[in-house]
């Protein structure tokens, strides 16, 4: 029974190694560098990130996406050049078959990409910021191709990053769990080994230590948390008022002392906000009053509220559909 068990586990190993590895977040085009997403466009680099504001808010997601629905792709651009240059945006199913591998080769290759396309905003040049909106229909893998073609070589620079739609973050590991599960369970069952250990303390932990497999976040590093409140109602087209920032670290610890600086705009107008936003009192609790907030005009909103502490300074975006 003994060698039985082992060519089992062989097995698993075989198929473990030959699994892509599921917690890499490097994958295609886009990387994750210092908590953000930096997408290379050949030696062209930028800030990518992805929002699905009526699902998940100001959370940002590097590529792969939690439900079908309507997901904004952000590029800011870390090389300047890229704003002289037209951009095109591109997703397609993946029809490559090489999922999470896929390639620009893999790509150049699909015979007929129009089929295969969901989502195309042909080349245009967006001076500071890169913006395209797609809601997506239904779950599945896919593929985003960005293109960037040089002004002067009229050169075309490409990225692909393939992603997931209806990610779970949880991959291969509940079925490679629940296989190891089973054939420890028939090994333990078949030794008579069940019996002895039934109710023990092995079982136990090791049920915890599969449980907590089963749990970990695949969280996107320690970013600050923020939420806000409106006191004076809902933020009305070209009315002054006031928010209340609240700060958190991830796990949920108020952020207290902390300098706060507010700015914002249209991504898609290329302007920023029409005042300039003060914190102008810490309330505690990791509450922040913000005053001489005001929207002119309604659209696509993003406010960058930058937090500095005693451990650095982070950034984080509230996306807002006015
Ligand atoms: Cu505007």
């Amino acid at each position: 029974m003994i060698s039985r068990q082992i060519v089992s586990y062989l097995l698993v190993f075989c198929f473990l190694v030959a699994l892509p590895a599921q917690n890499a977040t490097a994958h295609g085009g886009v990387v994750e560098e210092d908590d953000l997403c930096v997408i290379k466009v050949n030696y062209l680099r930028a800030h990518f990130k992805i929002y699905q504001p009526g699902v998940t808010g100001h959370e940002q997601y590097c590529e792969d996406l939690p439900v079908a629905s309507e997901s904004i792709f952000v590029m800011e651009y870390q090389h300047d050049s890229l704003s002289t240059m037209p951009i095109g945006f591109r997703i397609i199913r993946d029809v490559t078959g090489k999922g999470r591998f896929a390639r620009i080769e893999d790509v150049e290759e699909i015979e007929d990409l129009e089929e295969a396309t969901v989502y195309y905003q042909p080349p245009v040049v967006e001076p500071h910021i890169y913006l395209a909106n797609y809601t997506f229909l239904e779950e599945g893998d896919f593929i985003g191709i960005v293109s960037a073609e040089h002004p002067e070589t009229g050169k075309i620079y490409a990225a692909v990053f393939p992603f997931e739609v209806g990610f779970t973050g949880l991959g291969y590991w509940p079925f490679i769990i629940g296989l190891l599960l089973l054939i420890q369970f028939q090994y333990l069952l078949l030794s008579g080994r069940l019996k002895r250990w039934f109710g023990k303390a092995p079982v136990v932990a090791t049920c915890l230590i599969v449980c907590a497999l089963f749990v970990t976040p695949t969280a996107f590093a320690d970013n600050p948390v923020v939420t806000y409140t409106t006191p004076d109602g809902a933020p009305e087209i070209n009315r002054m008022h006031n928010w209340i920032l609240h700060i958190e670290n991830e796990d949920g610890l108020e952020i207290e002392n902390a300098i706060v600086d507010v700015e914002g705009g249209m991504p898609e107008h290329n302007h920023g906000l029409p005042t300039k936003p003060r914190v102008t009192e810490e309330l505690g609790a990791g509450d922040y009053r913000l005053e001489g907030m005001r929207f002119h005009m309604s659209g696509y909103w993003e406010i960058v509220v930058t937090i500095t502490t005693d451990s650095g300074t982070s950034k984080v975006t509230i996306p807002l559909q006015l």
